[in-house]
């Protein structure tokens, strides 16, 4: 045991309590034929909780954690005081990179035996632990090597570098059990288009999918293999901009039934969509993986990744997500990191307890609004003509039979109301 966290008790469900406890997130609570905790699967997300100094813009660190240095003692305390606060959450399941892991070495060499020792080190962890692993990622944006790329680099080497570092990811991700492994797009994008060649980082890009792709398959991973869309930060242009945009990609290198999205709240809102609009596309597109659940600062307009706090937006989110049948190798990962002022170990527990009240409080809406199933007829029936032989036959016709038709059958449609408000106000029934 550390005593980082001495003083707080594990969180206990307990609706009434005024102090430390979970008032809404009730693992065992039944909804829809299923346990709470296995709707939600909540994960932690190491880099932001255990690796991230504090620092903004205009200054640095302002935390000053005991497990802050480069070494591999430290490494080991950072997984023990982790560990210890995944089980004081009950948390599920946690996310890493590899740089929020293990030291960075010398050498390629020397940051994998790094790693590979770290990996060991989780893995006895996990034997004693609740909390098994969401997803594995790999660091390709914070060293200065990656600072016009990884896949999409104009060098080569750092295009082997990046394809070596995921081969590692992959493995250790599969070693520890994860359910999924995740590209975010780091520096994959541009600063200037006066350097930047479109067409051959576009090509680099679509190889790399494939070859991580294929090797999934020659290892028999078995989870999904997930891309998590962002328009811009750090690059000005992201190429990875919002899932339309991943999905066109997708479909150039025949990927489309090998990859799916892991979707963030805040990058949604920073591509100009709402969060319940890109889970919808997912879903419609069939690629609906898994969410980082963290907000932006809607005055300031950066990627502020802060804990989710708004039970409406939480809801909308998670009846997406419900209407697509539900997280399958996925779940809500807090992509969030504490505001630098925070600097308790108690403002750790408090940010993730109140984001998983905050999303139990949205989905136990989500749940209430697919079961009173206003909402569903409503929309069901709003499109009713389409389920007609009329409607059907439509979509097999041509051009001109169908003009031929609208003469002849004397058609005469008539505009009907969206009730968009009637439909608005059903929901703060729920919410
Ligand atoms: C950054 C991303 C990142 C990914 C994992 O904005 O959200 O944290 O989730 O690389
Ligand atoms: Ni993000
Ligand atoms: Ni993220």
């Amino acid at each position: 045991m550390t005593d980082f966290f001495t003083g707080i008790d594990k969180l206990e469900y307990n609706p009434d309590s005024t102090s430390l406890a979970f008032r809404h997130y009730n693992p065992e609570e039944m909804l829809l034929g299923k346990r709470m905790e296995d709707h939600l699967r909540f994960a932690v997300a190491y880099w932001h909780s255990f690796a991230w100094p504090g620092g903004d813009p205009f200054g640095g660190a302002t935390f000053e954690r005991p497990w802050f240095g480069e070494t591999m003692e430290l490494a080991r305390l950072k997984a023990d005081v982790a560990f210890e606060m995944f089980d004081i959450l009950g948390a599920p399941y946690f996310c890493w990179h590899d740089a929020d892991i293990r030291p960075e070495g010398d050498s390629f060499k020397e940051s994998r035996r790094n790693f590979e020792d770290i990996i060991d080190y989780l893995a006895e962890k996990m034997e004693h632990s609740q909390t098994r692993l969401l997803w594995g990622t790999a660091n390709m944006f914070s060293h200065r090597r990656f600072m016009s790329g990884a896949a999409t680099n104009p060098d080569p080497e750092i295009f082997a570098w990046s394809a070596a570092t995921v081969k590692l990811c992959m493995d250790a991700t599969q070693k520890l059990g994860g359910e999924n492994y995740v590209l975010w797009g780091g520096r994959e994008g541009y600063e200037t288009l006066l350097n930047t060649d479109l067409k051959r980082e576009r090509a680099q890009a679509g190889r790399f999918l494939q070859m991580v792709v294929d090797y999934k398959h020659k290892i028999g991973f078995k989870g999904a293999i997930l891309v998590e869309p962002k328009p811009q930060e750090p690059s000005k242009h992201q190429y990875d901009f919002d899932v339309a945009t991943v999905y066109g990609f997708l479909k150039e290198f025949g990927l489309e039934s090998e990859v799916q999205m892991n979707i963030e709240q805040g990058h949604a809102i920073l591509a100009g969509h709402s969060f319940e609009h890109e889970l919808a596309l997912a879903a419609s597109l069939g690629i609906l993986g898994s969410i980082d659940m963290n907000r932006n600062d809607y005055q300031s307009g950066w990627d502020t990744d802060q804990f989710p706090n708004n039970v409406p937006e939480v809801a909308l989110a998670y009846y997406e997500v419900l209407r697509a049948g539900g997280f399958k190798t996925g779940g809500t990962n807090f992509d969030a990191k504490l505001r630098r002022q925070s600097l308790d170990p108690l403002d750790l527990i408090a940010g993730h307890a109140g984001a998983m009240d905050v999303c139990a409080r949205g989905l136990k809406a989500a749940v209430a609004m697919l079961e009173d199933g206003t909402l569903e007829n409503k929309r069901n029936e709003r499109y009713a003509g389409w389920d007609s032989e009329y409607g059907k036959s439509l979509l097999q016709s041509d051009l001109a039979s169908i003009a031929d038709d609208v003469e002849s059958s004397g058609i005469d449609p008539q505009p009907r109301s969206g009730q968009q408000e009637v439909l608005e106000n059903l929901v703060n029934r729920f919410v």
